[in-house]
């Protein structure tokens, strides 16, 4: 296949065509856009993203917010920021519930995230169909001893501020932290099995509020076949969205899915899914 060959898609039609008759294997992968309507900051989002808030968080560089290396040294602005983003505070987005939506269609082989915020749990994906690349705030351990801990302390002594983390790292002879994985941690075990199970029998990929500037994870777009789709819904253009094969939608990720669920005739099931969540 070459990139010169014709359009596969030349619009959205087309694509929501091949969803409805041909797809059977969706992988999802996403990122911290499709949570920032549910008011988590992105990374890289000029203004809003944490890498614009450094002050707030005494950081020499943004990345040291998850630096394993780092954190070593001086753990308290991860610390303030587990604290603000802790699951349990926040709510699902219409593009969590978009995902969940292609489980109930059986059309879901695989969401893979690199968000931390558990989110897609909440929305009531299946957990097998999940993999947190990046891992959550589920499990916790000691950082060198690996220890599981409680995460239920974890979160409390996290929750209590400075004096609950110090006491906790006194009890234990070391640091503690949620299984996120950091900048210089391997990915989880489970990451590596599914990718070589899962993106052979991808039929569509779909691509939803990331940079993909983070590696090993930002890989994974090519590993699909030279034919299969691939679709892009970003504020930005990112990636090599530019095949042939590709299609862009360059919006907020919660407009371009629920104008995709209107094209595939699926409004109201997803207006229900997220409607279900809302407060009464
Ligand atoms: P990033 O590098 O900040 O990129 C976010 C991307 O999403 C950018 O391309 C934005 O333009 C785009 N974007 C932002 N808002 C929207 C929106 N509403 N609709 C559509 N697109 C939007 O974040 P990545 O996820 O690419 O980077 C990977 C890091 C971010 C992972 O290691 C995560 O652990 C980490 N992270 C996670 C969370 C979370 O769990 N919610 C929050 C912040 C950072």
């Amino acid at each position: 296949m070459t990139d010169e060959k014709m359009n596969k898609f030349e619009n959205i039609e087309e694509l929501v065509k091949y969803i409805s008759s041909d797809v059977k294997n969706i992988i999802v992968m996403t990122g911290a856009g499709i949570s920032v309507s549910a008011g988590i900051p992105d990374f890289r989002t000029p203004g809003t993203g944490l890498y614009s808030q450094l002050e707030k968080y005494d950081l020499p560089y943004p990345e040291a917010i998850f630096s394993i290396d780092y954190f070593k040294k001086n753990p308290k602005p991860f610390y303030t920021l587990a604290k603000e983003i802790y699951p349990g505070n926040f709510c699902p987005t219409p593009t969590h519930y978009f995902i969940r939506l292609l489980e109930e269609k059986g059309l879901l082989l695989r969401n893979y995230t690199q968000n931390i915020d558990s989110l897609e749990n909440e929305a009531g994906i299946n957990k097998e169909l999940i993999v947190a690349a990046h891992g959550n705030f589920d499990t916790a351990s000691t950082i060198k001893g690996k220890h599981k801990i409680n995460p239920e302390e974890v979160k409390t002594s996290i929750m209590e501020g400075e004096e609950g983390w110090k006491r906790m790292r006194q009890k234990y002879g070391e640091l503690i932290k949620p299984d996120i994985v950091f900048f210089g941690e391997p990915l989880p075990y489970r990451f590596y099995e599914l990718m070589k199970e899962d993106f052979v029998k991808c039929d569509l990929l779909i691509v939803i509020g990331t940079s993909l500037q983070v590696q090993p994870f930002a890989s994974l777009i090519n590993l699909v076949s030279e034919d299969t789709p691939r679709l892009l819904i970003n504020r930005e253009k990112v990636g090599n969205f530019y095949k042939y094969r590709d299609i862009t939608l360059i919006k907020d990720c919660d407009t371009g899915v629920r104008e995709l669920a209107c094209s595939l005739g699926w409004s109201v099931e997803l207006l229900s899914l997220i409607h279900i969540s809302e407060p009464t």
